[in-house]
């Protein structure tokens, strides 16, 4: 279990066009959560870093390629990094997927870069 940026670093160096997942619509997601439930078990709970951050510009969402991020799977309470880096609190500038306790349906939340989870890379064949 590696932070945010150790994730994405971690991902370019595995793959020569690696990087933290890219995630554009519910479909590529459903996939990612395939995978996760037969790699990782219960594991999983701890969510998974992905390729989604607001570090340049609060509340504006973009990839790793700096692209807006136009699909979104936010937990019904998420995204609340409203008052970054007020009273002490680390902003909340990457985003972790999570399975929902039960019935095993992920949901994003947004969270400090700093913590440490798992991760899931995507790569791009054509490069
Ligand atoms: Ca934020
Ligand atoms: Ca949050």
């Amino acid at each position: 279990m590696q932070n945010a940026s150790e994730s994405n670093k971690l991902c370019q160096q595995k793959y020569s066009s690696g990087r933290l997942a890219y995630i554009p619509s519910a479909n590529a997601e459903y996939f990612m959560e395939r995978a996760l439930q037969s790699q990782f078990g219960n594991e999983r709970g701890s969510g998974v870093w992905i390729g989604v951050f607001d570090n340049i510009q609060e509340g504006k969402f973009v990839d790793t390629d700096g692209e807006p991020q136009k699909y979104f799977n936010w937990r019904y309470d998420q995204p609340n990094d409203p008052n970054r880096n007020v009273d002490g609190d680390p902003a909340q500038d990457c985003v972790r997927s999570f399975p929902h306790d039960r019935h095993d349906i992920f949901s994003w939340q947004d969270k400090p870069c700093k913590e440490n989870g798992l991760a899931i890379c995507s790569i791009n064949l054509h490069k």
